[in-house]
């Protein structure tokens, strides 16, 4: 039996599931806030065309602006200062987009302490347990943060000290963008790195080392609960907008079992 009918025969036995990872996007989608003087993206909105009425008796359409970086949502390497000369959304190589998924699990860590940052040695002992990380894989961060999407204040957690929100500390970020054999980094956060993460040395360090190395982000992630540690295969797909930094995308997860 080929692969390919090997899995259709999965799929159909139920014995390969799809997980949907996507947060649903319309106008109660958080967004980003960064502190003045920065912009900020606009959120997402919806316009209806027709719907069934004397604009378009028999038909319903709607038509959409909003950000790049607007809920569940590909970072490309040009994004960053440090990757612009990098590919964008409408030339990344689709084999990247699908690969092997590891799950980390830090979400006792995170509901303990908001600003919690994934370090190398979380990385060590996962491997140490799961054996390493595959050649090509995307890493996925679960913090617990995707029960929070449904409401802004909670997802962005601000108090007058800034947002806070767990992410990956910089020592981390510069080895999975340079050592480690990842090509992705999957949050359920607003965006990949954490709340705290302007005041980092360098700022925002997932963003400079990931996306400088040509990696790629996934923010905005939903039911890394349902994954196994190791097994799965991510399916991430931004619009191929011409020259675009980012996109919303679908992204899902096939698992066996
Ligand atoms: C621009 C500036 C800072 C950040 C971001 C965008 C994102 O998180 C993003 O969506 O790429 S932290
Ligand atoms: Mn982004």
């Amino acid at each position: 039996m080929t692969v390919l009918a090997s899995l259709v025969e999965g799929l159909a036995a139920g014995r390969v599931r799809v997980i949907d990872l996507t947060q649903p996007l319309s106008e109660k989608t958080p967004v980003l806030q960064l502190p003045p003087p920065f912009a900020n993206t606009p959120g997402w909105k919806t316009h209806p065309i027709s719907h069934f009425d004397e604009k378009g008796p028999a038909w319903s359409w709607n038509w959409f602006e909003g950000g790049e970086h607007v809920g569940t949502h590909f970072d490309a390497p040009t994004h960053w200062i440090s990757g612009r000369d990098r590919e964008d959304v409408a030339t990344i190589p689709p084999a990247r987009l699908v690969g092997p998924a590891v799950v980390i699990d830090k979400s006792a860590e995170a509901a303990a302490d908001h600003d919690y940052l994934l370090r190398i040695a979380d990385v060590r002992a996962f491997e140490a347990e799961h054996g390493p990380l595959p050649e090509g894989s995307w890493l996925l961060y679960r913090t617990g943060w995707d029960a929070r999407a449904h409401d802004q204040a909670a997802f962005l957690n601000a108090n007058e000290t800034g947002p806070h929100t767990p992410g990956i500390d910089a020592d981390c970020a510069r080895w999975l963008a340079e050592e480690s054999p990842v090509i992705g980094v999957g949050v359920e956060t607003v965006g990949t790195d954490a709340g705290a993460a302007h005041s980092f040395e360098p700022a925002f360090p997932v963003h400079h080392y990931v996306l400088g190395a040509g990696k790629y982000g996934v923010t905005q992630l939903a039911n890394l609960a349902q994954l196994p540690p190791t097994g799965a295969v991510l399916v991430v797909l931004p619009l191929r907008l011409v020259a675009g930094t980012g996109s919303p995308c679908r992204a899902v997860a096939l698992v066996e079992g």
